[in-house]
């Protein structure tokens, strides 16, 4: 558990944010005899609303356990001002249910937070899936028996749960993250992380305001925090490369035309590496065209607006540094082209990691609101944050800013947080923060060796946080249900991944990222955001198509690398 780490308990909060020093194991002694299920699932967002329905669906007794006191996952809690999603809607969506997918309206072109929450509660009450969720529950630790062949969940409240099966749906990006800054206790104003936000949102009206980080989040809350505060002042360490999303009201021809073609335009996405349909593969190197024909394609693209767009400009801009140096270069200039003064311009112009290979983030006005007065960016990089005071925050170089309030965008304990924050063991003797303390290792980020019958959906080792994420939570829910009813067809009831066939995959994993530009970035899907976090590239960068299909392949080959038994039998036997 890394310092700094919020504790989501929060209900409708009013408070500021707790940092979490350590998980509360609570007193089961006096609790009720353990509510018994054919599967557990942690978490109550896309993927473990998902995972009730379609598990369901076979005629299991499931449940999901969700802390929040509401469903909807990271939308429950990333209220921040700005927040949206920066793949469009008509993707961004559940496609399992097309009555669903063609009724749903989507106002803009990319969803903002309260629209996707929306959209997600309506989910919910039309599969009736709210009767399967306990909210406001956290689960704290998940013990297995191998003898008993079940898992014991307990929660914080001290209930107990036991279950055939486990699916962790607990999120990549669901462990926010303060940095240990000395002197924040003391700080007289309120402070705010953007994945803790206030429910009544935040009035930031004549305000000084300082926002610390400058990813995706911060990226988005900018500009509108800026057109409230008295001062902003910006506190960057990397810049961070952002194009323009030309977010705009969702057109009616546009909507036509693609609810009109749904079923093939989903399908046609499940062929791409980012599961995302609509944008024409590319076919040539950057170096294959001249420089004014290449120059022209990346403005037709900014104009187009879109990350995907961007990086399909050619075929090898994540694969090659002199190619994707010409789509990084053309990025520096169009900021140094916006933001007027020259010092800011360059300092906001990303020059430690090639275009892509950290989360490309998506803005509306973003660079514009350094030309505003009341905007200030400040470089932490040179002159690092020393300490937090009373009254602002102060840096090493003796710089001081006097702050109303702060805002940190710091990012999350990524991919592995959520599952670390749970003790997770079994009777046998393997611990999961042991196993992966030097990283994560998973199979086909499915499952993990020593751990049976525990299914993780979209964990390090798969696609999930490089594609679009609905898709890839579709997909393995889809191969978990195919899974568990492929053991109850053969009447089969323990699963595991075999050692070999982790370690295998995890060298793919890595091998694949090592023929890529992505491992060049400090980015969080190395861990780089959370100091003594052991860097490990975690996302499977092969893309959601290759990866679709050898998952396909491997359930077709009776789940090779997993080893299947029949405990019940094994036991009676004894
Ligand atoms: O977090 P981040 P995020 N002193 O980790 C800085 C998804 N998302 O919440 O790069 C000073 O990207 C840190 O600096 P550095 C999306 O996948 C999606 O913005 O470590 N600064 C960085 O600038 C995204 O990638 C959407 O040097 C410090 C920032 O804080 C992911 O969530 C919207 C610091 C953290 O950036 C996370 O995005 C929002 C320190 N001590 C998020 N420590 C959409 O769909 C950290 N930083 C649009």
């Amino acid at each position: 558990m890394p310092a700094g780490a919020l504790q989501r308990t929060l209900k409708e909060d009013t408070a500021q944010p707790q940092i979490k020093t350590e998980t509360p194991m609570p007193d089961a002694s006096h609790a009720p005899a353990p509510r018994a299920l054919d599967v557990a699932i942690v978490g109550g967002g896309l993927a473990g609303l998902y995972a009730v329905h379609r598990l369901r669906g076979l005629g299991l007794k499931v449940r999901a356990y969700e802390a929040g006191s509401g469903i909807g996952g990271t939308w429950f809690w990333n209220r921040y001002p700005g927040a949206r999603c920066d793949v469009e809607s008509l993707e961004y969506s559940y496609s399992f249910d097309n009555a669903l997918q063609q009724e749903w309206q989507w106002p803009e072109r990319y969803g903002t937070q309260p629209e996707i929450l929306k959209y997600i509660n309506h989910v919910a009450d039309r599969f009736d899936l709210r009767r399967d969720v306990q909210l406001d529950t956290r689960i704290v630790a998940a013990h297995f028996d191998s003898d008993g062949n079940a898992w014991t969940l307990r929660t914080d409240s001290g209930e107990e749960i036991q279950a055939r099966y486990c699916v962790m749906a607990a999120g990549n990006l669901s462990t926010p993250r303060v940095p240990d800054f000395k002197g924040l206790s003391a700080f007289k104003g309120k402070w705010y992380h953007s994945g803790l936000w206030p429910h009544e949102g935040v009035d930031f009206s004549g305000l000084r305001v300082g926002v610390i980080g400058t990813g995706s989040s911060g990226v988005q809350m900018i500009p509108i925090i800026a057109r409230q505060a008295s001062h902003l002042h910006v506190f960057q360490r990397t810049a961070n490369f952002s194009l323009p999303a030309r977010n705009g009201p969702m057109e009616a021809e546009r909507e036509r035309r693609h609810k009109a073609e749904y079923p093939e335009r989903r399908r046609a996405a499940a062929d791409t590496p980012f599961a995302i349909g609509g944008h024409p593969k590319p076919t040539r190197s950057a170096l294959d065209v001249s420089d004014e024909e290449r120059n022209a394609a990346y403005e037709a693209k900014w104009q187009e607006g879109g990350s995907i767009s961007y990086l399909y400009a050619y075929t090898d801009l994540l694969v090659n540094k002199q190619s994707n140096d010409t789509a990084s270069e053309f990025v520096r200039n169009k900021i140094r082209g916006i933001v007027t003064d020259k010092r800011t311009g360059e300092l906001l112009a990303p020059k430690d990691h090639p275009i892509g290979t950290k989360r490309l983030c998506l803005d509306t006005g973003y660079y514009e609101t350094y030309n505003r007065d009341n905007v200030t960016l400040v470089d932490v990089r040179s002159d690092p944050i020393a300490e937090i005071a009373e009254t602002g925050l102060r840096t090493d170089g003796g710089q001081r800013f006097a702050l109303d309030a702060i805002v940190f965008a710091t990012g999350f304990d990524a991919m592995t947080g959520a599952l670390r924050e749970i003790d997770i063991r079994t009777s046998t003797g393997a611990d999961l923060r042991a196993h992966w303390a030097g990283g994560p290792l998973t199979y086909l980020g499915l499952m993990v060796s020593g751990f049976p019958n525990m299914f993780v959906v979209t964990g390090p080792g798969s696609p999930g946080v490089k594609t679009q994420m609905i898709a890839s939570i579709e997909q393995h829910v889809d191969w978990i249900a195919d899974c568990l009813a492929h053991l109850r067809g053969r009447g089969l009831d323990r699963i595991e991944a075999s050692p070999e066939a982790e370690s295998e995959w995890v060298k793919h994993v890595n091998a694949v990222a090592d023929s890529t530009l992505y491992p060049l970035a400090n980015s969080w899907y190395v861990g780089a955001n959370i100091p003594g976090k052991p860097r490990v590239f975690m996302p499977y960068v092969g893309g959601y198509d290759r990866y679709k299909r050898h998952c396909d392949a491997i359930a077709a080959k009776g789940y090779e690398g997993f080893v299947l038994t029949r405990q019940e039998r094994a036991l009676e036997d004894a």
